[in-house]
C-alpha cells in the first residue's frame, strides 16, 4: 500500500481532508482522473483559500461505495479501499484509535493482532504503533472507566485484547543479532499493571537484547536477589501506581546497591514517577517518557559491537 505523508492527528473525532495527490496515492489512479470525477460532481471536494481540492473521508467512502466502484474498478484497482486501509494509508490516527479502541473493548483479539499487523506491514515500527494507537487508546480507556463511562470488565478485555495483539506483533518482527547482553525486567511490588513492562520486554528482544522478565508485582528485595544471581548489564523498571511508599523506600537501598555492585544501568518508565517523591527513591540512570527515547538510549549507551570485538 502506498505511503502518504504524515498529517498531524486530528483531535478524537474530527474528520481529516486528504489533497488530490493523497487520494491519487490511495486508490492507485492518475491524479487527473482525481480531477475529473470531482469537476463532473461524482466525488465532491472543498476548496482551500489557494483554490485546491480537499476531500473529506466520508467523500471518498461515499464515492467507492456508489459511483467510484465501477470507476475503480475500470482502472484495474478493484473495488478500492476499505476504511481502516484509507485510515492506515493516511496516517489518520484519530480514527485507528476508534477502530483500536471498539476492537479492544470487545475483546476481539484475533482483529487487534490483524490491525496492528496490518499497520506494520504498511510501513510503522512497533515503536510507532505503541506510541500512536495503543497507548493513548489505553489511556482514554482508563479516562472512561474512571468516569464511569466503561465497566471493569470492559478494560479487563482491553488489557487482553493488547497483550494477545502485541504478541502477536512482536512474532512478526526481526530481532537484531544477539549482543551477550541481558536485562531484568519488572513492576514493583503492589502494582499489576504490565502491559507496559511486556512493550518494553519486547523492545529489548528487537534490539538483540536477552531478557528475564520477573513480571508484575515483584518485591524489591527478592528483585534485588534476581540482580545478584543474573548480573545483567541493564535493569528496568515499569510502575504505573504506587502501593506503599515506605516498604519501597526500605528495600530500594539494598536494590540499588546490589545495581552497583554489578555494574548494572538502571531505567525506570511509567506514570508513577511522575510523582517527584516516588522518583526521588528510585536512584536511576535514565527515566523514560516511552518507548522512542528508550530505544534511543539503549542505541547510545549500549552501541553495536561487530562479533569480532566482542
Ligand atoms: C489496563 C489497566 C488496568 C489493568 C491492568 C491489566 C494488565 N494486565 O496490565 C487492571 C484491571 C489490573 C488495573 C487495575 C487497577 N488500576 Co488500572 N489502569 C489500566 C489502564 C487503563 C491502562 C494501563 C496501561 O497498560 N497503559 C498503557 C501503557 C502502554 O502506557 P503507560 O503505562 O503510560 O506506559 C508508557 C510509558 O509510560 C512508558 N513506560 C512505562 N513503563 C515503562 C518502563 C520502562 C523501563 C520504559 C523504558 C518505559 C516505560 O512506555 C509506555 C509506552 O508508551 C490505566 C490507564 C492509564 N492512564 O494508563 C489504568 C490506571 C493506571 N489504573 C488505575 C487504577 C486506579 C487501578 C486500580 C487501583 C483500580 C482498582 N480500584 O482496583 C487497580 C490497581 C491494581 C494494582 N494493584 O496495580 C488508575 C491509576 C490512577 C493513579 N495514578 O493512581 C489509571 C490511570 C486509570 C485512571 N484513569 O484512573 N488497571
Amino acid at each position: 500500500m502506498p505511503r502518504s505523508k504524515r498529517s498531524p492527528s486530528p483531535a478524537f473525532g474530527q474528520s481529516p481532508t486528504y489533497s488530490t495527490a493523497e487520494v491519487a496515492r490511495l486508490w492507485g489512479v492518475s491524479e487527473s482522473s482525481v480531477k475529473r470525477w470531482s469537476d463532473n460532481g461524482l466525488l465532491p471536494c472543498v476548496r482551500t483559500p489557494g483554490g485546491h481540492r480537499r476531500f473529506t473521508l466520508q467523500a471518498l467512502l461515499e464515492f467507492q461505495r456508489t459511483t467510484g466502484e465501477k470507476l475503480l474498478a475500470e482502472q484495474g484497482q478493484g473495488a478500492g479501499l476499505s476504511d481502516v486501509e484509507l485510515a492506515i494509508a493516511a496516517r489518520d490516527w484519530s480514527q485507528l484509535q476508534m477502530v483500536y479502541y471498539k476492537v479492544a473493548i470487545a475483546g476481539d483479539e484475533a482483529t487487534g493482532a490483524a490491525l496492528l499487523e496490518q499497520l506494520y506491514r504498511s510501513g510503522l515500527s512497533p515503536v510507532e504503533i505503541t506510541e500512536q494507537l495503543l497507548t493513548p487508546v489505553l489511556h482514554l480507556i482508563g479516562d472512561r472507566w474512571r468516569r464511569g463511562e466503561l465497566n471493569i470488565w470492559e478494560e479487563h478485555l482491553a488489557s487482553q485484547v493488547t497483550l494477545a495483539a502485541t504478541e502477536h506483533l512482536h512474532r512478526q518482527v526481526p530481532h537484531a543479532p544477539p549482543q551477550g547482553r541481558l536485562a531484568l525486567c519488572g513492576c514493583p511490588e503492589g502494582d499489576l499493571h504490565e502491559i507496559a513492562l511486556h512493550l518494553v520486554v519486547e523492545v529489548l528482544e528487537t534490539e538483540g537484547w536477552r531478557v528475564l522478565s520477573l513480571g508484575p508485582n515483584t518485591p524489591l528485595f527478592s528483585f534485588a536477589d534476581a540482580i545478584q544471581r543474573f548480573a545483567p548489564h541493564l535493569i528496568c523498571i515499569s510502575a504505573t501506581i504506587v502501593q506503599d511508599l515506605e516498604r519501597l523506600r526500605r528495600d530500594y537501598g539494598h536494590f540499588y546497591q546490589m545495581a552497583r555492585r554489578h555494574g548494572a544501568r538502571i531505567v525506570i518508565g511509567g506514570a508513577a514517577f511522575a510523582d517527584p517523591q516516588v522518583r526521588s527513591i528510585f536512584v536511576h540512570d535514565f527515566q523514560a517518557a516511552g518507548l522512542s527515547d528508550f530505544v534511543e538510549y539503549l542505541r547510545r549507551e549500549f552501541p553495536t559491537v561487530p562479533p569480532s570485538e566482542r
